[in-house]
Parts: structure tokens; C-alpha cells; sequence
């Protein structure tokens, strides 16, 4: 394969999912350049369907940044979330237990598409279809990012590089075996994903507690819903047609009351493995990881898309700080600070799967368990407390200053 040297910038960053995006942008409002390699084209990553819950201090941040215009106009905020058990449903009022904060439901996709927008439309450099294959230089500081586009390998000469590349990325494996510890839960159990034509039935998010497994109605827009049931982790997408999803999903919905489930065409359907994942530290050299390039939470904390906002959002300031003060204090502690923020919530995420799903070792005491936990944060204050802080985005008072 023909070799050709192509770019140099100051920060190097692979992947062009909501990290990646990001941190471009941020980087870009303090003047430092950076390039952003996507192996997949623009369009793949604009319709993947992924999260959908920001957290107050994520929309703090696109907004504060200028990427926060149609989040504004179609961002469906919401001030709390529904447990639906026992029968019935259970508000937890977020701005009532967290003075004030509250939650926006608005695609991954969406915030993607705007940053990609963002980044073009401000002369930001992003290449589709430019595979990252390997980090070179990074022993003796001069890191180099090897990518492969329109069938050329090219060479991308930075300062830094951000692995902002995902679970399945190249980035984490570049850093030396010995490096690196690992922290893995791995669950019993899947979530199958709809997105349905179909009008809401909620004005808010429904996590639903049934003997038969987990629920979730969620939503994207006001014709546009969002739902997931546990189902087995070896059961294929075949197994699920779009009837029996109707059926189980509108049993686990089910109340003592009228329970409406609205139904309509399914026009995506997909089934993702549940796992707890993170790997210290997060750094290696020049090479800083950021979202699910280092720590994979289960979705029932709605986390995942979170975390990687907090991370590239401790990096800008890091990086921000050494070329403009020459100062890297913050860069040397990039790992510590995002952690703390990963292991908060890599604990509510873990806590709020095992709270909510049926393990299959299960028996009816498990049950009897979670319901009691179940009544507790109806009845507690303090406990709904808890849940309404980590839900709307725990504030590190070390860390989180003016979020
Ligand atoms: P991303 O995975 O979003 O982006 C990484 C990017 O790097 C990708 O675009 C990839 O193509 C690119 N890349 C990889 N290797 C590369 C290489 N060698 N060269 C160049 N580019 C490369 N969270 C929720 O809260 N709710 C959900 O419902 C939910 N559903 C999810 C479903 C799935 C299937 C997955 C995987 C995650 C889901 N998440 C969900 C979590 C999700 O939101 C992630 O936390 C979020 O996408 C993390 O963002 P990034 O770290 O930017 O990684
Ligand atoms: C979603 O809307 O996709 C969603 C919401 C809450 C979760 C997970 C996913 O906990």
C-alpha cells in the first residue's frame, strides 16, 4: 500500500462519536487544531441509534459551547422519571430532590449530526472512512496516528492523541500489556431495543419492575418512541418478531390500572449485550482514552453517553491549559479526576440494573428484595435523593466548578 505523509495538527482524535465530536469542538473554541478519523462514514454514524437521555450538566456543556440550537428547540425535558411496580407508577421529582435539575431526552444521534454540522460548518477537519490502524511514537512523545483511507495509509503527526474510538476501538490496545487494569461485570441478560412509530403513552420515562423482567418505555420525540425489554443474551433478533416484542413488552408494561402501551411500525430493532467495563488508567504518555474507549456501563442509568461528555470535557480543559500556559497539572491528573465521575456512575449504573432486572439464579426472596428497595425510595426522601442525583448527573464539588 502506497505510504504518503498527509497531515500534521496538534491533537490527534480517533472516532467521531459524541467524544470524539466534542471534544473537537471544544478544542476548537480555545484555537487549538485537531483532526478527527471516523472509520465509518458520515451517514453510518449519523443514523446509529444509541442513547438518549442527557444528563443537566451535558446540556450545560453543548449549550455553554454553541451546540446546543436544536437541542433547545427539540430536546424533550423532562423533570423526573416513572417506576412503574406494585401495579402502579412512582414519580421520583427530579428538580424537587436536586434544587432544580432535570434531564433532556434527545437522540445520541441528534447531538452527533449537530456536532458533525458544527464542526464542518467552522472549517473543522473530520475524515469519514478513515480507519485508524495504529498509534506509533507514543515512547518517545512524537505520537503518530497510522489510518487507512481510500485505500491509502496515511500518517497523522500530533502532539497528543485522544482515543475517543469506542469498546471496540484500537486505542486501548496500543497501550503495553501491564499497563492497564481492567474491571469487568458481565450480565445475564440483554436489552432488546424498538423505535416505534408510535406516540409516547408517557409524558416521562417508564423503568418498569415485573417477575417476568425488565421494561423501559423511553421516548425520542412526540411521535416517536423508544422501549426495551430484557431478554436472554444468546437469543437472536430472528427469535424476537415484532409481535411477540408488542407482547411481552405491553405484559411487563402492565398495571392494576388502564395501562396504555402505544403501539406502532418498528423501524429499528436491536439487541446489546449489558456489561460493566473500565480500565485504569485512563492515560498512557500522550495517549488520553475518553468515553466508552475506557468504561462500558449497562444503559439503565442512561450513563454511557454522559461520561463521555465528562471526559472530553476535563481533557479540553487539560489540554487547554498546556498550550496556552504551558502548565499540565490538570493533563497529569486527566485519569484521576474522570474516574471519580466513571466509578460514581459505573455504581448507580450497576445499582439500577440490579435493582430493576430478574437474574436468572433468582428466586422469589431476590424478588421480595428488590420490591422492598422498590417501596424504599417511595417512602425515604433520602433515598429518592439518591436515585434523583445520580440520575440527573452527580456534581463533583472538586471537579464540576460552574456545571
Ligand atoms: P462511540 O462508540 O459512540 O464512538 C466511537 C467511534 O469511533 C465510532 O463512531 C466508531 O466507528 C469509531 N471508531 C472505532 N474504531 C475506529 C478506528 N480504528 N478508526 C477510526 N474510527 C474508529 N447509552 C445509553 O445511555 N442508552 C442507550 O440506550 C445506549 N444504547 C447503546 C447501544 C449500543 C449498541 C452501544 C454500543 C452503546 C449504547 N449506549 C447507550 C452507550 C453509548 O451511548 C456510548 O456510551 C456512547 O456512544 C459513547 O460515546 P463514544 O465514547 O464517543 O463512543
Ligand atoms: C433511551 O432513551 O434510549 C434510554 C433511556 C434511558 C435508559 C436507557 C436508554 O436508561
Amino acid at each position: 500500500m502506497v505510504v504518503l505523509l498527509t497531515a500534521r495538527t496538534k491533537v490527534g482524535i480517533i472516532g467521531a462519536g459524541p467524544a470524539g465530536l466534542l471534544l473537537s469542538h471544544l478544542l476548537a473554541l480555545e484555537g487549538i487544531d485537531s483532526v478527527v478519523l471516523e472509520s465509518r462514514s458520515r451517514r453510518y454514524v449519523e443514523e446509529r441509534i444509541r442513547a438518549g437521555v442527557l444528563e443537566q450538566g451535558t446540556v450545560d456543556t453543548l449549550r455553554a459551547s454553541g451546540a446546543a440550537d436544536r437541542l433547545d428547540r427539540e430536546g424533550l425535558e423532562h423533570a423526573g422519571i416513572y417506576l412503574r411496580f406494585d401495579g402502579s407508577d412512582h414519580h421520583i421529582d427530579f428538580p424537587g430532590l436536586t434544587g432544580g435539575r432535570k434531564i433532556t431526552v434527545y437522540g445520541q444521534q441528534e447531538v452527533v449530526k449537530d456536532l458533525i454540522a458544527l464542526r464542518l460548518a467552522n472549517g473543522g477537519d473530520v475524515r469519514f472512512e478513515a480507519r485508524a490502524t495504529r498509534i506509533e511514537g507514543l515512547e518517545a512523545d512524537r505520537p503518530v496516528v497510522v489510518f487507512e483511507q481510500a485505500g491509502e495509509e496515511r500518517r497523522l503527526e500530533c502532539d497528543y492523541v485522544a482515543g475517543c474510538d469506542g469498546y471496540h476501538g484500537i486505542s486501548r490496545h496500543t497501550i503495553p500489556n501491564g499497563v492497564l487494569s481492567e474491571y469487568v461485570r458481565d450480565y445475564p441478560f440483554a436489552w432488546l431495543g424498538v423505535l416505534a412509530e408510535a406516540t409516547p403513552a408517557s409524558d416521562e420515562l417508564i423503568y418498569a419492575h415485573h417477575k417476568d423482567g425488565f421494561a423501559l418505555h423511553s421516548m425520542r420525540s412526540p411521535t416517536l418512541s423508544r422501549n426495551y425489554v430484557q431478554v436472554d443474551p444468546h437469543d437472536d433478533i430472528e427469535e424476537w418478531p415484532d409481535e411477540r416484542f408488542w407482547e411481552t413488552f405491553s405484559l411487563r408494561m402492565e398495571t392494576h390500572g388502564p395501562s396504555e402501551v402505544h403501539q406502532g411500525p418498528i423501524t429499528d430493532k436491536t439487541i446489546a449485550t449489558m456489561r460493566s467495563f473500565v480500565v485504569e488508567p485512563m492515560q498512557y504518555r500522550r495517549l488520553f482514552l475518553a468515553g466508552d474507549a475506557a468504561h462500558i456501563v449497562p444503559p439503565t442509568g442512561a450513563k454511557g453517553l454522559n461520561l463521555a461528555v465528562a471526559d472530553v470535557r476535563l481533557l479540553a480543559k487539560g489540554l487547554t491549559e498546556q498550550y496556552r500556559e504551558g502548565r499540565d497539572e490538570r493533563l497529569s491528573r486527566y485519569s484521576r479526576d474522570c474516574l471519580r465521575k466513571v466509578w460514581r456512575a459505573q455504581h448507580f449504573s450497576w445499582w439500577m440494573t440490579s435493582l430493576l432486572h430478574r437474574f436468572p439464579d433468582d428466586d422469589d426472596y431476590g424478588f421480595k428484595l428488590q420490591l422492598a428497595q422498590l417501596r424504599w425510595l417511595m417512602s425515604s426522601e433520602a433515598a429518592a435523593r439518591s436515585l434523583a442525583e445520580n440520575y440527573v448527573g452527580w456534581i463533583d464539588s472538586e471537579l464540576d466548578e460552574g456545571l
